[in-house]
C-alpha cells in the first residue's frame, strides 16, 4: 500500500467513527429490496413460533449448552450465499471494511440472528433464564432449528467474549432485514466503552447519566452515552470488538431477525486504520480469560443484568 492510500484508509469516516465513539453507521445502509426479499426466503423455510423448543422434560433429560449455535454445515445462511451479495458487495462496506481491515479482509463468521419476542418463549423457560446475563437460547432450542442464533436478550457485552487470546482485530457488522423500533429489541451500544480496551464479562457498570460509567477494574472509567440501534429494513453498522452492547428481551409480538458478521483482517496483511484505532485504546488488545459467568458446563452461574436496566 502506498503512503498516499494508507492516509485516505486513516482518513475514512470508518475510522475516525471508530476512535471518537467505537462505532459507525452507514447513512444510507443496505439495499432494503434484496434485504426483504432475504427475510422472505428466511421466512418461508422457519416459523418463529413456540415449535422452536424443546419441552422442559426433553432439555432436562440431557442438557447440552456446547455446540448450539451456527457452525459450518450447520447454518442458516449457508444456503443463501448469493442472496447476501447486498450486504459483501455494498461499495460503502466494502470501502469502511478496507479501510479499517486492510485489502483482502476475511468473514470469520456471518448467522442469522433471532430476538425471539416474549410471546413464543415458554413459561418453564422464563423462570429459569430471568436475570440471567446471557439469554442464548440455543441451548433449548430443537437441534434442526439451532442453525441460527435466538436471543432473548443479552447484556451489554463485547464481541471479544468469545475469543480470548485473540487479538481485537475484527469488527461486528450488524443488518436489520426489517424495520427495527424500540419495541423489537434493538441494540443498546455503549459510546465510548471500546477506550478501555478488553475487559472481563460481567462488566462494571453503573447507570449514570443518559449512559453509564464503566469501569475496567485496572484503575480506567470512562462515561459512555447509551445509543439506541433502531433503523428502518437494511439498516447497518459497523462496532469495535471492544464496543459494549447488548439487548433487552423481546417484547413485541414478532421476532426480530438481523444478520451478523464478524469481519476480520487478514494475517499478515497491513490494516492502518484498525492499527490507528487501537493505538487509541487505554486498556489490553486480548484477554486470558474473557467471561466468568459460566460454570464448567456452560450454564449461567451468575445472576446479573445491567441493559435490562436501561
Ligand atoms: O441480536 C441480539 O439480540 C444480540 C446480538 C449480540 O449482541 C451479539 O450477537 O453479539
Amino acid at each position: 500500500m502506498t503512503v498516499a492510500e494508507r492516509s485516505t484508509n486513516e482518513a475514512h469516516p470508518v475510522v475516525s467513527d471508530f476512535i471518537a465513539r467505537g462505532y459507525h453507521v452507514f447513512e444510507a445502509g443496505v439495499d432494503p429490496a434484496a434485504a426483504g426479499d432475504l427475510l422472505a426466503k428466511i421466512r418461508d423455510l422457519r416459523t418463529f413460533d413456540a415449535d422452536l423448543f424443546l419441552s422442559e422434560a426433553q432439555f432436562d433429560a440431557d442438557p447440552q449448552y456446547i455446540g448450539v449455535n451456527p457452525a459450518p454445515g450447520r447454518n442458516l445462511l449457508e444456503r443463501f450465499e448469493a442472496d447476501l451479495a447486498f450486504v459483501e458487495n455494498d461499495p460503502a462496506i466494502v470501502a469502511a471494511l478496507e479501510a479499517l481491515l486492510g485489502e483482502d479482509y476475511e468473514i470469520l463468521l456471518k448467522k442469522l440472528i433471532c430476538g425471539v419476542p416474549s410471546s413464543v418463549v415458554p413459561d418453564w423457560l422464563k423462570a429459569r433464564i430471568a436475570g440471567n446475563p446471557v439469554n442464548n437460547l440455543g441451548a433449548y432450542v430443537k437441534a434442526p432449528f439451532r442453525d441460527i442464533t435466538y436471543f432473548y436478550g443479552i447484556d451489554f457485552h463485547q464481541d471479544l467474549i468469545d475469543y480470548k487470546d485473540r487479538e481485537a482485530d475484527f469488527i461486528t457488522l450488524y443488518i436489520y432485514l426489517h424495520d427495527v423500533g424500540t419495541h423489537d429489541a434493538p441494540l443498546f451500544l455503549l459510546e465510548d466503552s471500546h477506550r478501555l480496551g478488553g475487559t472481563l464479562f460481567p462488566h462494571a457498570l453503573t447507570k449514570k447519566g443518559d449512559g453509564w460509567l464503566y469501569r475496567d477494574g485496572r484503575g480506567h472509567e470512562v462515561q459512555t452515552r447509551q445509543h439506541l440501534l433502531t433503523g428502518t429494513t437494511g439498516y447497518a453498522a459497523m462496532w469495535h470488538a471492544c464496543t459494549l452492547h447488548g439487548t433487552q428481551p423481546d417484547a413485541a409480538d414478532n421476532e426480530r431477525l438481523s444478520l451478523r458478521y464478524l469481519i476480520a483482517r487478514r494475517p499478515g496483511v497491513a490494516a492502518p486504520g484498525m492499527d490507528a484505532v487501537n493505538a487509541t485504546l487505554l486498556g489490553p488488545l486480548s484477554l486470558e480469560a474473557t467471561r466468568q459467568d459460566l460454570d464448567a458446563r456452560g450454564a449461567a452461574q451468575i445472576k446479573a443484568n445491567s441493559v435490562n436496566e436501561a
